[in-house]
């Protein structure tokens, strides 16, 4: 009889070191909610996984509860992975830098799926997400510039907008991707600052 694996419980948040690739070869990772969070809308939760700068995350599927998800300080790089239940938000970059986010998808977020709390560019693509609030949201009332690009994706049952900001500087690009159900692109972006292909 074949049976889905057991997720593996994360308690303490795996540190990924700078330059490093962890791999998951497609296994189930879960937060431990007494240690890390219990993936609901409070927050100051912890991190499934921390990236170090330049540190690659790839084949891992984050399941319920996913606590505050993935935390990138400075460049990063993500491969298939899939957060199958957002927690609180599925990942943020804490300190500037690139990330690159290929492949897998993320569903059931309350709110944001990617959130940017320092300037910096948050490439999305290959990538599905299905009922969520926001695909990507630069922290509320900051004025650094973000820039924001999704490629080749499916978005579905959107409840806010796909990209979201307070900041002039900041822009965002959308490129051979199909929506359905999405209220809105674009939100408080300059004119000028967005563009849709
Ligand atoms: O405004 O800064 O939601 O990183 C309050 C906070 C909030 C952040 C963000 C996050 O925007 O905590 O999860
Ligand atoms: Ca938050
Ligand atoms: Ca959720
Ligand atoms: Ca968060």
């Amino acid at each position: 009889k074949v049976s889905a694996a057991t997720p593996i419980v994360v308690n303490t948040t795996i540190v990924v070191p700078a330059g490093q690739t962890f791999n998951g070869s497609g296994q189930t990772y879960v937060a431990n909610p007494s240690t890390l969070g219990d993936g609901s809308q409070a927050e100051n939760q912890k991190p499934i996984f921390r990236l170090e700068k330049n540190a690659t995350l790839k084949n891992v599927i984050i399941g319920a509860p996913g606590a505050d998800g993935v935390h990138c300080y400075g460049n990063a790089t993500l491969s298939n992975v899939t957060w199958q239940d957002v927690g609180e938000d599925a990942l943020t970059l804490k300190a500037s830098g690139t990330v690159n986010i290929t492949g897998g998808g993320a569903y059931k977020a309350y709110d944001k799926v990617f959130q940017a709390n320092a300037a910096g560019t948050i490439n999305i693509k290959n990538f599905r997400a299905d009922d969520i609030g926001k695909l990507a949201r630069q922290n509320g009332g900051t004025s650094y510039a973000v820039n924001f690009t999704l490629d080749n994706s499916d978005i579905s049952n959107v409840k806010d907008s796909i990209f979201r900001t307070d900041s002039s500087s900041s822009a965002a690009k959308i490129t051979n991707t199909r929506y359905r159900n999405v209220p809105t692109l674009f939100k408080g972006f300059a004119s000028g600052k967005t563009s849709q292909s």
